[in-house]
């Protein structure tokens, strides 16, 4: 089924097809599913007034006729490098829930438990933030992502969902685990379960949910609940993209293990590739 919309716009510049093409973006909230072949139609009246420019919009499930090309979509990418130490970056602080667990195991220091030799893919995301896509409702996907318990440890320490997402917590150690959070944007204690077994939880509301486990009170992990899809996890050796970014301004910013590291303003105009690199 076709659905036509259409869309005038004003200008002073006959190749004013950037600020119709950004307009458009910003149409998305009110179309849902978003398929956007574009016609352009534009007509000059009399000399001094400004051009008319009319577009009609067709939306279907599989246009051949443009495609994402017509969206111009854009990217960000770049290079992440750490020059920080270890013991310049701030330590979680240790979680007991009950007096009882006050000897949980401080001494397992051993292997998984070196924030160090944490792989970087596992600590860093750079999300994009936008007053625009925020009031737009992005689609959550449909597979959970994966927080592990492994090796009395979360793997990884940094998980971004986009909001809506629900989130898999399979126990891999030969041991019970108790994962909870008291973070305000979800509260939750999916209780003690052993090797094998997995629980979810959906997260509906935006923000920062520190993970901790009831058992092992060195374990925490963060969940970056996103308003929007463009986040990127970096490789381990920091290069990062984050593909399909609709045209406008953005801050682009840089979460590293429990903390907020870096932020800078980013802009993407005519689908272009912009890189945005970030040392912490
Ligand atoms: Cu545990």
């Amino acid at each position: 089924m076709w659905t036509l919309v259409c869309y005038t716009v004003e200008t002073d510049s006959p190749d004013d097809w950037l600020i119709m093409s950004s307009k458009l973006v910003n149409c998305r909230p009110i179309m849902d599913s978003w398929r956007a072949p574009l016609m352009i139609d534009v007509r000059q009246g009399v000399i001094g007034s400004p051009l008319l420019l009319v577009a009609f919009l067709m939306m279907n499930s599989g246009s051949p006729l443009f495609g994402q090309e017509a969206l111009r979509m854009g990217e960000i990418r770049g290079k992440i490098t750490i020059t920080k130490s270890e013991d310049d970056i701030q330590k979680p602080p240790p979680v007991d829930r009950y007096s009882t667990h006050r000897l949980a195991p401080t001494s397992m220091s051993g292997a998984g438990m070196s924030s160090s030799a944490v792989k970087l893919s596992e600590r860093a995301v750079i999300y994009l933030e936008s007053q625009s896509s925020k009031a737009q409702n992005f689609q959550p996907p449909t597979a959970h992502p994966i927080l592990d318990q492994r090796d009395l440890a979360f793997h990884p320490q940094v998980l971004p969902i986009l909001v809506g997402t629900t989130v898999e917590f399979p126990n891999k150690d030969n041991l019970f685990h108790n994962v909870f959070s008291y973070s305000s944007p979800k509260e939750f204690d999916l209780g003690r379960y052993p090797t094998g077994e997995s629980k979810s939880i959906r997260f509906d509301k935006a923000g920062i949910v520190r993970v901790y486990c009831d058992i092992h009170s060195h374990m925490n992990a963060t969940i970056l609940v996103l308003e929007n899809p463009f986040f990127a996890i970096p490789d381990d050796g920091g290069a990062y993209v984050i593909k399909n970014v609709p045209n406008g301004t953005y801050i682009a910013r840089l979460w590293f293990g429990r903390d907020l590291a870096a932020s800078q303003s980013v802009s993407i105009k005519n689908g272009e590739s912009v890189s945005v690199n970030f040392t912490y």
